[in-house]
């Protein structure tokens, strides 16, 4: 799973980590001492969601906002209308991408992103972002 802030830059998020045995975003699995994602209080992003390497699917839960989908490319290629309200977890089919708008609220502090599938996030599919 590779994951792409687009109004901040913070690159690709890449979902998978074929052949290496882990769950991965952007080729990293889960450490509670590592801050990978940094966001400011009361601003709007775009990330994305790449799954498009991926051969499993992804159930991507981000905790602390909640987001709207702007678009699923690849696999079905269009949202339908179940997934045009506000979301807390997407479900990122292999081969697909999918971007989302949220705006971070004013709590400031540190939480985690991660794949909701159990065996996933057990096995490091999880990164931390903070708000400053
Ligand atoms: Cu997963």
């Amino acid at each position: 799973m590779k994951i792409k802030g687009m109004m901040e830059g913070n690159g690709s998020m890449n979902m998978g980590g074929m052949g290496s045995g882990m769950h991965t975003i952007n080729d990293k699995v889960y450490d509670l001492g590592r801050v990978d994602e940094t966001v400011k209080a009361g601003d709007t992003e775009i990330w994305e969601f790449d799954n498009s390497e991926g051969d499993e699917i992804h159930p991507m839960h981000i905790h602390a906002v909640q987001f709207q989908l702007l678009s699923r490319t690849g696999g079905r290629g269009s949202l339908i209308a179940t997934e045009l309200g506000w979301k807390d977890t997407v479900l990122v089919m292999p081969g697909e991408k999918v971007r989302l708008i949220m705006t971070f609220p004013q709590k400031k502090g540190l939480f985690v992103f991660h794949c909701h599938n159990l065996e996933h996030e057990d096995d490091g599919m999880m990164l931390n972002f903070e708000i400053v």
